[in-house]
Order: structure tokens, then sequence, then C-alpha cells
């Protein structure tokens, strides 16, 4: 063993010594417990960033910690490579994006090797290769037999910037999730799933996944947003139709004062076709760009159409309105407009003057004011007729008994989400396995066709889409011609089974083998960021409900853990320059200095100058304070990167990049490696026998075995890494002080030293694997078991008696537990005792003892 720790030298040969034995390589075991670790999978920007190595490191503690509880242990890694960046890249340096990814994959393999993630990868997978994306072309069909996919013409979100649509979960605060750009709404023909199918299986199954962050659920249920209402239809006056609105307050419907519809609903298309002066006024307003979604629009607009409902009640006269702030997509597309008691309405009501008539008394049971805002409060009702004096929830129910019996309703139940739109107008993804005939009919490529093979090798630029092509878009299908669907899926498709294809990765006869999935799934613990909430963990869930009911998968939930990391932090600074123009610096160039307090007081950068801190914020590109992990892994190896992120902060917390930190946490492992070098120096160990162990050895054994137990637990069941390496790292502390001198202290230390390295193997794997082999232990480290903390150790064995004479304390002394009298007082005799020469010449003539506390000699007076 080397007396100085390098890990720049011992950490590629580690690495080497895992390929070359395929140490993390694993097979289906039935007779061994399995344990499937998956950490999300990375889209191969170009280099990892410090998210990648927190997310990553956190699912390889886990995994290798599993592992040496004796577990089968699957931790499979993959690159997500379609997507847009892809062709972004690619269209700036004129090469195929297929090249660009690769090269990509390439590097951050690399990377992530020198990381020293236990990973198998016999299973990697890349999603842009076609053995892959076969499948998923094939399921695609498979889903559209089944009926479960439709492609219809519809008004879709649209990104200018990409050139694509984006479903409903990919757009945030009204703009692209990747670009930020303002969202536009489109109506082109798109391929939708029926995620709505699934809706109450996707919330009512959230209540199963106790193991999941409550943040994550609760954001789930919103977004699926599932809404217990009643429909109830208005007669139009003068006319035989009726108009049918949605609401989920009853209770309200005696301040209705008037309908509105929206556009798209059909009786508005009868009145804007049929009515010039309408026509031009709908297609010059803002509405149709801006009707999209329940809450969406900026604007409210409205037109009248002159047409009346009747009150079903106390057949009021309605006057019908049309407006963009009633969603064709939700309900019915048509409400009953209650301006005093819904803000919405109150807004609308408000523009074009409607009447406003308050039916529900305001929490302290007054008539409410409603001239300035709606009062939304659920209380009792007043002018609502046989319904007065009664609170909410009984005059819902009432009203909607009384509208059932006049056959004029019905209960309805509405979801916020909507089916999942996964065209995409993109030439880099897989093609979408669809062919139009000249009937205008569509059928599903057959599977003796697939896949589809994407054309790789191919320049693009932002006109040109070879997919948009004659060359691509002409097929002959059953002799006759025909086109093929030239959009391709949404990249969110990809991500949506590779946990599965992992469990199977090279299998050909199918989709899946039923032997490997159903042994691995579900995953035991999924790690990604809170950021996939209502996206990819929404769409993953969906995902594997159809792989269930299509009878590829026997679990009714992809995961049973899920931990969100939390983001990493780390100083940003900027100045303005001449121009006015806020210029971000690298932290890395940037000179500190701090006052007592630890606080920055003064920021100047390499050019000199004077910067601005704007704290710790999360890593980004823009603000240039990302730090690159490569050069952290050359300062200090990886063992330091990875336990550095495991002990800076709790997983789900923000994490905060503090290289004054990293460089504690790297004397840490530095002080690890001298006490085994020296201990290993002084020559060979007896064996330990612990029944031989004097009382400090009984007393340091005690603390080893409490770390033990302390880190099994925050560990396992708490997930608190952090605090667990605080423990490891106090007992390390301790061992460097305590005595070497006698052979059972040097055994002592040799059995703590290999509890302790064990117990760091998760965090630091490419030192502990050393010093395992250094100590002399059997086998590699990979391969042997988490210590055992033994619950015998922490008894307490030893008592410290308080020897007095004539009541006065004049020494103490340890003894075993239940130590009779008068082996105490044989103790005591023995020479090198303090309290005999107060003994000395003197008669006892009474002995007080109280057992494993106290012994008082009463001596004769002279
Ligand atoms: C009358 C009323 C009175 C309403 C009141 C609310 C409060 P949740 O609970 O989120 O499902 N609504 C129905 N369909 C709509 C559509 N297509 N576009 C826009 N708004 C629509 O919301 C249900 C409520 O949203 C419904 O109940 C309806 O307004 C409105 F004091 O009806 B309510």
């Amino acid at each position: 063993m080397e007396k100085i720790y390098q890990p720049n030298k011992i950490e590629p040969l580690v690495q080497t010594n895992w390929d070359n034995k395929k140490t993390f390589m694993v097979t289906e075991d039935f007779h061994r417990k399995k344990y499937y670790c998956l950490s999300m999978l990375p889209y191969p920007s170009g280099n990892l960033h410090m998210g990648h190595v927190r997310n990553y490191t956190i699912g390889d503690v886990i995994s290798r910690y599993q592992r040496l509880l004796g577990k089968n242990v699957l931790q499979p890694i993959g690159w997500d490579a379609f997507g847009l960046p892809a062709e972004h890249a690619a269209i700036l340096n004129h090469t195929p994006p297929s090249i660009w990814t690769y090269s990509n994959i390439c590097t951050m393999k690399t990377q992530l090797k020198s990381l020293g993630f236990a990973y198998d990868w016999s299973r990697e997978l890349i999603t842009c290769q076609p053995e892959y994306y076969r499948w998923e072309q094939w399921f695609f069909t498979i889903l559209y037999q089944k009926g479960l996919v439709y492609k219809k013409k519809s008004l879709v979100n649209w990104c200018p910037k990409d050139q694509t649509v984006l479903a409903n979960e990919q757009v945030i605060n009204n703009c692209c999730w990747r670009c930020n750009t303002k969202i536009q709404y489109k109506c082109i023909p798109q391929w939708f799933i029926k995620i709505t199918k699934y809706a109450d299986q996707l919330l009512y199954d959230l209540d199963i996944l106790t193991d999941w962050p409550q943040q994550v659920k609760t954001m789930q249920r919103n977004w699926i947003g599932r809404s217990n209402g009643l429909e109830i239809s208005f007669k139009i006056l003068n006319s035989n139709n009726v108009v049918t609105i949605y609401t989920t307050r009853p209770d309200t419907i005696m301040g209705a004062t008037y309908i509105a519809i929206s556009i798209e609903h059909p009786l508005s298309k009868n009145i804007i076709n049929n009515n010039n002066f309408l026509n031009y006024n709908f297609k010059n307003s803002q509405i149709y760009q801006t009707n999209q979604y329940k809450n969406l629009i900026t604007e409210t607009q409205g037109i009248n159409t002159g047409m009346y409902a009747i009150h079903p009640l106390n057949h009021n006269i309605l006057p019908i309105w049309i407006s963009n702030y009633v969603s064709i997509k939700y309900g019915t597309g048509a409400i009953m407009g209650v301006p005093a008691h819904n803000q919405e309405d109150w807004r609308f009501a408000n523009k074009y003057n409607l009447p406003m008539q308050s039916v529900i008394l305001d929490i302290n049971n007054k008539k409410p004011k409603v001239d300035t805002h709606a009062m939304v409060y659920k209380g009792t009702l007043f002018n609502s007729g046989e319904f007065n004096k009664l609170n909410h929830q009984v005059a819902c129910e009432k009203i909607t008994k009384k509208l059932i019996n006049q056959g004029i309703a019905k209960h309805k139940v509405c979801y916020r989400i909507q089916d999942w739109c996964i065209s995409r107008q993109r030439y880099w993804g897989v093609p979408i396995p669809m062919i139009i005939l000249k009937n205008g009919n569509i059928v599903s490529v057959p599977s003796n066709q697939l896949p589809v093979v994407l054309p790789e090798n191919i320049t693009t630029n932002n006109v040109f889409n070879p997919l948009k092509s004659d060359d691509w878009i002409h097929t002959i299908y059953k002799n006759s011609p025909a086109s093929r669907e030239s959009d391709t899926f949404d990249t969110f498709m990809e991500s949506s089974w590779y946990y599965a294809r992992y469990t199977c990765p090279n299998y050909t006869s199918g989709m899946l083998s039923s032997q490997a999935v159903n042994y691995w799934l579900p995953i035991d613990q999924y790690i990604g960021g809170i950021e996939h909430a209502t996206m990819h963990l929404i769409y993953f869930r969906f995902y594997h409900k159809l792989m269930r009911d299509i009878g590829l998968v026997n679990s009714v939930e992809p995961a049973k853990r899920l931990l969100c990391q939390g983001m990493v932090l780390s100083d940003a600074f900027y100045y303005i320059n001449k121009n006015n123009e806020q210029i971000w610096v690298s932290p890395l160039h940037v000179t500190v200095k701090y006052d007592k307090k630890g606080h920055i007081i003064q920021a100047i950068d390499d050019d000199g100058n004077h910067l601005t801190h704007l704290g710790m914020v999360k890593m980004s590109k823009s603000k240039k304070n990302g730090i690159n992990p490569d050069i952290m892994i050359k300062k200090y190896g990886a063992d330091t990167v990875r336990l550095f992120i495991m002990f800076a902060a709790p997983v789900n917390m923000p994490l905060e990049w503090k290289e004054t930190n990293i460089m504690g946490v790297h004397r840490f492992l530095k002080r690890l490696w001298r006490l085994v070098y020296e201990h290993i120096n002084n020559g060979p160990v007896e064996t330990l026998n612990i029944n031989i162990l004097n009382n400090q050895q009984t007393i340091l054994r005690r603390k080893v075995h409490k770390t033990i137990l302390k880190v099994t637990d925050d560990i396992d069941r708490r997930h608190m890494f952090n605090t667990a390496i605080a423990s490891i790292m106090k007992l390390i502390n301790h061992l460097i002080s305590v005595p070497k001198k006698n052979q059972q202290d040097r055994a002592l230390l040799h059995e703590s030293l290999l509890s302790i390295i064990r117990m760091l193997y998760p965090f630091t794997p490419h030192i502990t694997f050393v010093l395992w082999q250094a100590l002399g232990a059997e086998g590699d480290i990979d391969h042997s078991t988490w210590p055992i903390g033994d619950k015998t150790a922490l008894i307490e064995r030893t008592k410290t008696i308080i020897i007095q004479i004539n009541g006065k304390t004049r020494d103490t002394i340890d003894v075993v537990n239940n130590t009779p009298e008068h082996t105490i007082y044989d103790l005591v005799s023995q020479k090198d005792s303090t309290a005999l020469k107060y003994l000395r010449n003197k008669k006892i003539i009474k002995t007080i003892y109280i057992q494993n506390k106290i012994i008082n000699f009463i001596t004769e007076k002279k």
C-alpha cells in the first residue's frame, strides 16, 4: 500500500478492475431478492453537469448499499437520444444529428465511468437505435388496434421557435418547456393517445404509492384535476334546441344571469357561419388565438349571439354569449354565468354590463357585497325560493335532485388532463408508423415491416426536414400508392418505457421478455428531478398501465419508491459593463474575500472587475456558475466528489457547492488512508477476543456497533445519507485518537476499520476497494456484506463503583456488572488502589454496598 492517498492513480485501476471482471453485470436469479435501482436516463447534451452527478451518485450509493445487503441489484443506464437540441446543433455544425448525438454519448460515458458508477453496461440503451424504437412503433400500432390512439384535427400548442407542437404537459406558464418561447395555437391534424381513459386509475393508484414524495402526488392530482359536477340543459327560446352547461356549483343556479359558450361549440359555429357580421368579428378578434384552455387566457372577450336560454327553475330569460374564457375542451364547452359567485364570470359580466344576482350569504351570514369582485364562499342560500336557508351541501343535493327529476340534468365527471398529443413536426425522432391510403383511410405499418427506420446521416436545416420530402412520404401499401406519416413521436414516448426494456435490452422476440420484466419490475427505487412530476412521471405511470393491459407486465405501478433530488447551487457573480449589460463570471475566475462570519465582502474577477454576488443559485449556463465535474474529479478524485455530494445536504434539499467544504471531505479521506497505512505498517494483528477486552476497549467496541446501527438506519429507512456520513467521520476521528498499544487494541482497530470501510463503500467505492485489499480482507469489497451492528455490544457490561471511606469519596473502580461485595473488597485491597492508603492500619467495622453503584467502608474510630 502506498503511503500517500492518490485518487487519480487508484481510481482508474479500480474502474478497470470492475470492467474486466464485469462486477456489476446481473441476470435474473430467482433464489435471490432483487433490487432495481434506477436514475432517470440522461439526454446526451454533451457534458455531464453537477445535477446529473448528484442524481447518479445517489442512485449508485443506494445500489451499492443494497448490493452489500446481498440483493441481486440491477442498476442500468442509457441515453434519451432523440430530440431537438441534436437538430439545432446539427444545423449549426452542418453535421447529421446522429453524429452529434453519438459523439456526446461517447464523452458522457467516459465521464460516468470516471465517477465509478456501478452500472451494468451490457444493458446500455440508446433510444435512437432502431432495435429500441422498433418496439415503440410496434406498441403504438397495438394501441391503435385497441382504439387507444386517434388522429384528430385540433387546436394545439405550437412553439414558433422549435417549429413543433407541444403536449399540454410541456407548456409551462404559457411558454415552451424547452426554450421558454410564448406558445401559439394551431389547428392541425395530430396523433393522440387516450390518457384520459386512464385518468381515474392514474389518480386513484397514487394512493398505493406510499413511498413517493407527497409533493409529486399532489402535483399529479392537480394535473389530472378530477372534478365532480352536473350537466344541466337549458332550453333555447323559440327553438327546440337546448344548451347544456357543466357546473360544480348547482347551489348557485338561482344566481345565473347568462349563458356563455365556447367559440368552437356547435352552436357558435352556426351563428358565426350564418352571420357575416359575427364571422368578421370572430376572425378579427383575438378570441380564436387565445382560446385553448381554462384559465390560460389573458383577456376575456365576448360576442352576444342574440339568442336566449330559459332558466329551468325561475324561467328567467338569459342571454347566450360566445366567449374565449369558456373552453371547448372542458365540461360541455358551455357554462351558466354566475357573476356574483364566480370571479371569471364576474369579470365577464362587469366588462359587458350583464346583471349580477347574489344568492349565497357570506362567511358572516350576511348578504354579500359584489361590486368589486365575486363572493366565492360556499355559504347558505338566499334569493333562491324554496332552497333558501339551506347550506351548500344540502342545497347542491336538493337542486341536483330536482333538476334530475325534471329530466334535464345528469352527474358528470370532468378531468383537467387532456389526451396526450404525441405528434412532432421534427426530423430527429421516431417515425410514426402509420400510412395514409389514397381514400383517406389510415392503417398502421404491418409488424413485419417494422421498424420504420429514420434515415440517418442527413444534414438538415430549419426549412428542410427529410421526412417532409416526397421521397419519404411516397410509399406503397398493398400494391397501391399511399403516403407515410411524416411526423415523429414526442421524445417523451421513448422515456416512458425504457425502464422496462432495461430488463431485457437484447430481446428480439418481442417488446419485453415476460420472465425478465416481471422478475425485475417494479423499480424499487427511482431517482430524478422534481421537474418531471407532471411530464415524464405521468407518462411513465400511464405507459406502465398500458403495458399491463396489453399483458406485457404484471405490476400496477412502475416504481415503488421515488426520490426527487434537490438542485445543485453555486455562487453567481456578475458586473455591469459599459453598455449596461449584465456580464456573468464563473466562480472559477473570481477571487473572494470573506468576513469573520464567512459572508462574501469582496469579489474580483481575473480581469480586475468588481463583482456583485447574487448569492447561491441553481447552476446554469446562463449565469455561468456551473462547475465542471471533470475539473473537480481531476483535482480531488471521484470519491471526494461523491462523498461531498452526499454529505453536503439531505438528498432532497438544495446542495450548495463550496470548494472549501470539498477540501474538508478530501482531507478526511486522506486521514482515513493514513490510519489504515499506519495500522498495516505496525505488523500483523491477532484475532479479536471480546471476552478479554478492557473497559476502554469495550467502550470503543460499543461505539463502533452503535455507529453501524445508526448508519444502517439512516441509509435504509431515513435516506439521510448526510447524517450517516457524519457518524462515520466522527467514528474515524475517534479511532485516530485511541491507544494502539496492545494486541487487542490493534485487533479491535482492525475489526472497526473493516466495518467502517464497508459503510463507506457505497459513497467512496474506489478508496474502500483498495483499503479492503490492503487490510487483507477476503475477496473484493464489491462482494462483501454490509456490517451488522452487534446489539449485545451495546449492552453496558461494566459499572463504575464509587469507593467511600467513612462517607467520603476516595476513589472509583470499574468492575463487571453485578460484582459481589467480596470481589470489590479484594480489588480495593490490591496494592495499587488509592483507597487502600485510607484503610491502612484501620479496622473495618461495617461495609455498606449498593450493587453497581457505591461501596462505603466504615472504620473503627480511634
Ligand atoms: C357555475 C359556477 C358558480 C361555477 C360558481 C363555479 C363557481 P372545476 O371545479 O375546476 O371543475 N366551467 C365549466 N366548464 C367550463 C369551461 N368549458 N370553460 C371554462 N369554465 C368552465 O370548475 C368547474 C367550474 O368551471 C364550473 O362550475 C363552471 O363554473 C366552470 F359560484 O358553474 B361553475
